[in-house]
């Protein structure tokens, strides 16, 4: 089996490439370099820009992978606000070259994974905080809206084309090495700071009783990976753990993890307007289908993470 990893570089990019190499033995193409560089015997690493059509078809036509990951984003709901032309650009018409690419090369119908994203559902009624596939989608920022485009064009390319496309949409999903502007990060970033004597010993937060459903991001990939092999084309799966915790219980944790006392206080300009008090996955569909359930616990994804950002505040990484 070869697959292709489109957004290689980025957070999941690099978990995903290694969970190729390592469990599931495929032949791997990646778009820019992940973190550290792999064996070269399962992995091709390549530059592609997705908003380069003709690329996209030269690199499907050298390498004609079996399974494409579709990872490429501009991922960050905050610059979607500042910057929503390019974030519909990247993530809209990167993934309509990617499909017409595909569509174009005759005799050719890999399976192709579209990561879309739980902001899909937005905001919903009081009474709702399990969401279901079929919850109605109320996108309340401008990334989320680019990813129910996405998804939508996937989902009417597979019915009208017969392409073999899975789409997903992946909750919160945390790890060492992911960027501080989300919220796991963030505070064990903050945390390292003061294990580390280089902050005072207090960590500022935002809304701290909002719930959200969080997975270890090695989970997430090893569901990617049951998807792209046993996913139905044409469907959207929820991927999540399908529980919720409040945010304070996620800071309570990474403090009792570092061993101190640490004060909190609340930064007014990480208050988000209208947060949405508590939203899960329900991930029926994806368990009917794949089998798969989450497997690493959450302290031992904040362990690892804070661990990560104390290595990196000692000049270790
Ligand atoms: O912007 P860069 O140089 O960091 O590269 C990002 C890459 N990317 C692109 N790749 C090819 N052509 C483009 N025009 C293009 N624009 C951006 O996508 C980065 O390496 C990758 C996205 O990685 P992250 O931002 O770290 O996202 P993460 O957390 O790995 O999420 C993966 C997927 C995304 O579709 C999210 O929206 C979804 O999962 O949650």
């Amino acid at each position: 089996m070869k697959a292709m990893v489109i957004g290689a570089a980025g957070f999941v990019g690099g978990y995903l490439a290694r969970h190729l190499k390592q469990e599931l033995y495929w032949k791997t193409v990646l778009t820019k370099l992940p973190e550290e560089t792999l064996n070269e015997r399962f992995c091709t690493i390549i530059d592609l820009d997705v908003l380069k059509p003709d690329d996209i078809t030269a690199v499907l036509l050298e390498h004609r992978p079996d399974v494409i990951f579709h990872l490429a984003a501009q991922s960050s709901v905050a610059l979607s606000w500042k910057n929503p032309q390019m974030t519909m650009t990247v993530n809209v018409m990167g993934c309509i070259n990617l499909l017409e690419a595909v569509r174009n090369i005759e005799g050719y119908n890999p399976r192709i994974l579209l990561i879309g994203s739980g902001e899909e559902y937005g905001h919903l009624p009081p009474d709702v905080s399990l969401v279901s596939e079929e919850t109605p989608l109320h996108p309340g920022n401008p990334y989320a809206v680019t990813k129910v485009t996405q998804n939508l064009f996937g989902a009417m390319y597979a019915k009208a084309y017969g392409m073999e496309i899975v789409m997903v949409r992946a909750f919160n999903h945390i790890g060492a090495g992911q960027q501080p502007q989300f919220v796991a990060a963030d505070f064990c970033k903050q945390t390292a700071e003061i294990v580390c004597g280089k902050r005072e010993n207090v960590i500022r937060t935002g809304n701290l009783s909002a719930k959200r459903d969080f997975t270890d991001v090695r989970d997430v990939v090893r569901a990617y990976g049951l998807l792209a092999q046993r996913g139905r084309a044409g469907e959207i799966y929820n991927v999540g753990s399908g529980k919720s915790i409040a945010i304070e219980e996620l800071l309570q944790e990474i403090i009792r993890l570092s061993g101190l006392h640490i004060r909190t206080e609340t930064d007014p300009g990480k208050l988000r307007p209208a947060d949405i008090p508590d939203v899960r996955a329900d991930i029926t569909k994806l368990q009917k289908d794949t089998g798969w359930s989450p497997e690493i616990p959450l302290w031992q994804t904040l362990c690892e993470m804070l661990a990560y950002f104390i290595k990196e505040q000692k000049g270790e990484r």
